[in-house]
């Protein structure tokens, strides 16, 4: 039988807040939120723990920000100091293993099973990545997620955040998932959770009791994910070559825009700055897709797909601007818009290679 996989995620403890911690510790201790301007309808992209107790927390306005917590020092994000220190973690992680999975600056799965030290214990590596992260960065914390597969470790890693250290040992997990809110399920969002909540569902428990029939009829194809899920099983793997779906940007305006010219420059910006990204990471997509947030928040988008792949500023640029006038823009005033490329080549999917769980796994972890 396969050995089972030993999984460690690891997310830094307020990441971009830490960092700017870090560089002018006299933060240390304060609520310190990093954003964009409060007066400029801005958003926290997130704040020390010191600013979450006020209530404060990622995605919020940054004026409700500052009105819950009025004494925060508020910070414009630095973004090339983020990106460094982001280099430095994933310089350790590639340290032990090549099977690391990205999933943002500060966050990322690694299947240590095999490792380039031979270490046994998932546990001993996990200590040692988040020491050598604090030395090496000069400070920041990391929390840790282990356990045998990606959902567990994720989750686990959340369990005693900041600093944090958590195990899901196989023989734990099953009791461990009938506690835990539908919420934090993988792949359950907002919407989904409302409507379990609805309907009583509110523990992973209260999913179990629901058949794989009707776990199909509330998630679709995903339901036969969901029945092995909160049985503790899960075959995802460590993805080290995942490569985005799309690629996009976005910007809210510091006021409504009916100004169709105006609308139109900052599409072409925005398609260029696409454009040299998707040519940074050797990529062209097919399909362009513009956002349009209106004023009162109702969201549409509009898509175009091409016969061929593109990465062409003006092309992006052009079929953005083309898509403008399938929307309401020039008549409802507009607070936010976005473009994004999606529709990249197809790379050949390696078959999954389903592996068995032996829950005798005990303590060697
Ligand atoms: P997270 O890991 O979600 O948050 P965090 O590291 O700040 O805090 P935690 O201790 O809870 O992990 O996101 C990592 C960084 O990504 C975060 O520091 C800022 C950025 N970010 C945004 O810009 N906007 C967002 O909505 C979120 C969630 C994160
Ligand atoms: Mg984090």
């Amino acid at each position: 039988m396969e050995p089972v996989r030993k999984i460690i995620h690891i997310d830094m403890d307020a990441f971009y807040a830490s960092v700017e911690i870090r560089d002018n510790p006299r933060l240390r201790g304060l609520p310190v939120i990093v954003g964009g301007d409060p007066h400029s309808r801005g958003v926290v992209s997130t704040c020390s723990y010191e600013a979450r107790a006020y209530g404060v927390h990622s995605g919020m306005a940054s004026s409700r920000a500052v009105r819950l917590c009025p004494q925060a020092i508020f910070l414009r994000p630095r973004f090339d100091a983020y990106q460094e220190a982001s280099r430095i973690i994933h310089e350790i992680f590639h340290d032990y293993t090549d099977q690391v999975e990205p999933l943002s600056l500060d966050e990322a799965y690694l299947d240590v099973t095999e490792n380039f030290h031979g270490i046994p214990y998932a546990m001993w590596i996990a200590r040692e990545i988040k020491r050598r992260i604090q030395i090496e960065t000069g400070g920041l914390t990391a929390s840790a997620g282990i356990s045998y597969n990606m959902f567990l470790a994720k989750i686990a890693s959340d369990m005693r955040k900041p600093d944090g250290f958590f195990v899901i040992r196989p023989h734990q997990a099953e009791q461990f998932l009938e506690t835990l809110p539908v919420g934090k399920f993988y792949g359950i969002g907002r919407v989904t959770e409302a409507a379990l909540l609805a309907d009583g569902i509110k523990t992973g428990l209260d999913l179990k009791r629901l058949d794989r029939q009707e776990l199909k009829r509330r998630f679709g194809k995903s339901g036969d994910y969901y029945y092995d899920l909160v049985r503790g099983i899960e075959y995802r793997q460590v993805n080290s070559h995942r490569e985005p779906k799309s690629l996009g940007t976005e910007c809210t305006f510091p006021e409504d825009i009916t100004d169709l010219h105006k609308l139109k420059e900052t599409l072409r910006m925005q398609s260029d700055e696409v454009a040299k990204d998707l040519e940074r990471q050797g990529l062209a997509g097919r399909t362009v897709t513009i956002k349009v947030k209106y004023h009162d928040f109702k969201v549409v988008t509009r898509s175009h797909t091409f016969g061929n792949y593109t990465s062409s500023s003006s092309l992006i640029g052009e079929t953005a601007c083309g898509l403008l006038p399938a929307t309401e823009a020039g008549i409802i005033p507009v607070r936010l818009v976005g473009v994004t490329v999606s529709g990249f080549p197809q790379k050949k999917i390696p078959e999954i290679d389903v592996r068995q769980l032996e829950f005798d796994f005990g303590d060697d972890f």
